[in-house]
């Protein structure tokens, strides 16, 4: 421990000093045969050595002013902590116990780190005696509950924590490894960081923590942890003692291409920026710092310390110039330091004054500490603070009266004008941000990127100036660093099981799903009348479909429909033109005209059916269907029923003759037996019914249908719909029937008449007439099952125009089929074979017996 106050008449105030001028406690054997002692410490630190020359510096400066203190003088005591929270506390128990010293001990500047600020302000603070740190920023510091007497000149890393998420989140970067040193400093930083920023939805891809005392493994291990890890951003809380070792360890593996977040403790550190060959792996790296300040006179001070000064200014020469000044030593054949070396012929970071940073928070320390007693002696008496007026004794003050003015302190810091005061023992948080950028030699410059204020409004909390940065990487750009890429629109984030959120999977959207923004979470489902595009990005309108009467199929259904109404009309004709031959008059020709009419309107209907689906064309097209479909039904039916009676007339008549015969040879044979001989028949008797029943029942039937027609269409009409469902990519515009019930009825009905008259022909199929009528009207009905039979399934397997294409060819087909079958052999024989023309004999037998 250093003294250094000098015994003069001025009252003399002690303030002490505890810096981490060596890095660790020397490794002792465990094995503790003889009393364990209070181990030496080694690795000896310039930049804090620096430090606690600063302390000395400014308390010259106090002393030689006469503004501060005029009346007294202040004297120092000076503890090295050696970075060992251990080390620290001790020195702190042997603190409390010269607190009682004469002079007394005022306050103590210090120490380094949190952990060791940590312990110590626990201790102080029971005795309420003032601590001022200069570098122990952990943000648990903040609590005045724990530590009341705890002040410091540094801000709380409560702002840095942030500021690194606000810079993490400024190049949306959202895949970030992490690295924190194993100390308060470290765990803490971490910590809050890692809130901030996940809370803003980044990930982190791995957090490792750098051991404190010596262990390459755990280097190794998070040195594979980064190579291995997809993360280029790497937030690393730390102070450069204990990062050194990983910086060796990178470079020995050449971890290039990453970016480096730097906390206060490093960014500006030799310690690591001076490795040889650093610039592939760290350069590029952004940091914050602390203010930085020049001291007019520090460097001249510094340059000007002696190796007779004290024993750390004697351990200080010896490492620099490698000479000893140990006589034993000197025996074992060191040089010996002559003590005139030049100091100032060196630049090493003892000596370097261009980055004050730590150091000015020394200088401010030492001068808060300063000015607080100043005000102390100021008091005047009966105005001052405490109670009654008075005011505390200079040569004898408690230690919670210093506490009192440091608190309500507020100077103006010499030489750089700022103005410091303690808000609750903190200052304001206020951070430039650096990148280490190489200068022409190559060597890492600090250059000045932008600051964090965390004073000023929000959105003017961080300033950074993006083009001033220079990126360690080849393509000189912001760096990338997240764990999956960006989903495109059309496809959504799919989350990936036990992963972190900013890793998914890209999942197109479903068919009918679109998403319009890169990283939706979700898709969204198409409006009804809407439909997702091929790329799935955006819903358009479904295609409208209907049969078009311009579209191939309809020319060639339209074509089909009049080609079969002209080919009816031209049959009509035919048969007009042969109305009065015994063909055309064996059957009753008004229901062969009703027929003929029946095929026309099925013919046609089958136009209505195409085209876009409106009110109008929903009800004719199917009613005139049902309609023509029950008039053609309805004459056949009136036609084979004649057929149907003649046939079974015919079979009576046959029987009667055979019976006649049969009755005459057994007259024949025994001529004396009367046999009276059955009646025969009569032409009268073989057409039982006249035409005016036939067509009563043509008329009947269809009035039935059209009445039927009459009531859905007035009750429930059909009417167009768009069907959206059916189709995913189409809206497809057909006729809803109105009600299912009416046209299954309507339709039964229809197929009613059909078995009716198929039942009917199929009883006269054999009547042999010549024109075959019965024969015909049973084929064409034949082939009208088989085509609506197999209509239902071919109608049922089709969707949306193409239903009604089948339909309508369904409709041609049967109307075709009836029109050939029932037609076709009438036109053959009026046309081509008139001679067959002639009244026909249906029981010539009967007819040859006459003569
Ligand atoms: N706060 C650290 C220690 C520390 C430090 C430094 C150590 C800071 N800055 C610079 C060496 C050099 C900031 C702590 O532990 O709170």
């Amino acid at each position: 421990n250093l003294r250094g106050y000098k015994e003069v008449e001025k009252k003399t105030v002690v303030i002490g000093g505890m810096f981490p001028v060596h890095q660790r406690l020397v490794d002792t054997d465990s094995n503790t045969t003889i009393a364990p002692e209070s181990s030496d410490c080694e690795g000896f630190n310039f930049r804090t050595f620096r430090w606690a020359q600063t302390m000395l510096f400014a308390l010259n400066e106090i002393n030689n002013r006469n503004d501060i203190l005029p009346y007294t003088e202040l004297g120092y005591v000076i503890y090295d902590s050696c970075f060992t929270i251990s080390k620290a506390a001790r020195t702190k128990l042997c603190l409390t116990t010269v607190a009682g010293m004469d002079p007394p001990l005022s306050a103590l500047v210090g120490a380094g780190s949190s952990d060791l600020s940590i312990a110590t302000a626990r201790i102080l603070g029971l005795y309420y005696f003032p601590q001022m740190s200069y570098a122990s920023s952990c943000s648990v510091l903040e609590s005045r509950f724990q530590y009341p007497t705890f002040l410091r000149t540094i801000p709380s890393d409560e702002h840095q924590s942030v500021a690194m998420a606000k810079l993490v989140l400024h190049f949306g970067w959202t895949w970030v490894g992490t690295i924190a040193a194993e100390d308060d400093y470290g765990k803490y930083g971490i910590k809050r960081f890692k809130e901030v920023v996940e809370e803003a939805g980044v990930c982190i891809s791995f957090s490792e923590t750098l051991p404190k005392i010596r262990n390459p493994e755990a280097i190794e291990r998070i040195v594979q942890t980064v190579l291995d890890s997809t993360a280029k951003i790497i937030v690393v809380f730390s102070s450069d003692v204990d990062l050194s070792p990983l910086v060796g360890e990178l470079l020995r593996n050449n971890v290039t291409n990453r970016t480096w977040i730097a906390s206060e403790a490093w960014v500006t550190s030799a310690a690591i920026s001076r490795h040889p060959n650093i610039l592939p792996v760290l350069g590029g790296t952004i940091g914050f710092a602390v203010k930085r300040a020049e001291i007019p006179g520090l460097q001249e001070h510094l340059l000007s310390v002696s190796p007779y000064n004290d024993t750390l200014t004697e351990e200080f020469w010896g490492i620099v110039f490698n000479c000893t000044m140990n006589y034993k030593q000197i025996m074992r054949g060191m040089r010996r330091c002559t003590g005139e070396e030049m100091l100032q012929k060196l630049s090493n970071t003892f000596t370097d004054v261009s980055q004050l940073r730590i150091t000015y928070n020394v200088y401010k320390a030492v001068y808060a500490v300063a000015y607080a007693l100043h005000n102390l002696e100021d008091c005047k008496d009966g105005s001052g603070p405490f109670e009654n007026g008075t005011c505390a004794d200079i040569t004898k003050f408690e230690p919670w009266q210093l506490m009192y003015y440091l608190k309500n302190l507020r100077f103006t810091v010499p030489h750089t004008g700022e103005e410091i005061y303690f808000n609750n023992g903190d200052v304001d948080g206020f951070y430039e941000i650096l990148n280490w950028q190489s200068d022409s030699e190559g060597e890492i410059t600090y250059n000045h990127i932008g600051y964090y204020n965390s004073t000023a409004p929000p959105e003017e909390k961080l300033i950074i100036n993006n083009g001033s940065i220079i990126w360690n990487n080849d393509v000189l750009e912001i760096p990338r660093s997240v764990c999956s890429e960006r989903c495109q629109p059309g496809t959504r984030m799919g989350i990936r099981q036990g992963e972190p959120v900013c890793c998914f999977d890209c999942i197109p959207c479903a068919d009918g799903e679109i998403s319009n923004t890169t990283d939706a979470r979700g898709c969204i489902q198409c409006d009804e009348d809407y439909w997702s595009n091929a790329n799935h990005d955006e819903c358009v309108p479904k295609t409208i479909e209907f049969l078009d009467f311009a579209e191939p199929l309809g020319i060639t259904l339209i074509a089909i429909s009049a080609f079969g109404a002209l080919a009816t009309i031209v049959v009509a004709i035919i048969l007009l033109m042969h109305l009065n031959t015994p063909l055309v008059n064996a059957n009753d020709p008004l229901l062969s005209f009703s027929l003929l009419l029946g095929l026309v309107i099925t013919f046609l209907c089958s136009i209505v059916f195409l085209g876009e689906p409106q009110m109008w064309s929903c009800m004719t097209s199917q009613v005139a269907l049902a309609v023509g479909f029950a008039l053609i039904l309805s004459s056949l039916m009136g036609k084979s029923a004649l057929l149907m009676l003649r046939a079974r007339a015919v079979k009576a008549v046959k029987s009667a003759v055979k019976a006649a015969k049969a009755a005459a040879a057994a007259s024949e044979q025994s001529p004396d037996t009367a046999v009276i001989a059955p009646a025969i028949p009569q032409k009268n008797d073989i057409d039982p019914i006249h035409p005016r029943h036939q067509r009563a029942i043509m008329i009947v039937c269809t009035l039935i249908q059209a009445v039927g027609c009459t009531v859905w269409l007035i009750l429930m009409p059909p009417h167009p719909v768009k069907n959206t469902a059916a189709q995913n990519i189409k809206i497809i515009l057909e006729c809803d029937p109105g009600n299912i019930i009416f046209i299954c009825s309507i339709f039964a009905y229809d197929i009613l008449l059909a078995v009716l008259t198929f039942a009917f022909a199929f009883v006269a199929r054999k009547l042999e007439d010549h024109f075959n009528e019965g024969k015909s009207v049973t084929f064409g009905m034949l082939v009208f099952f088989i085509v609506w039979i197999s209509f239902v399934p071919a109608y049922l397997s089709t969707r949306g125009k193409f239903m009604v294409a089948v339909q309508i060819f369904a409709i041609l087909a049967s109307s075709f089929g009836l029109l050939a079958c029932v037609f076709i052999p009438k036109c053959y024989v009026l046309l081509i074979k008139p001679e067959r023309n002639k009244e026909e004999m249906l029981i010539p037998r009967a007819k040859s017996r006459d003569t």
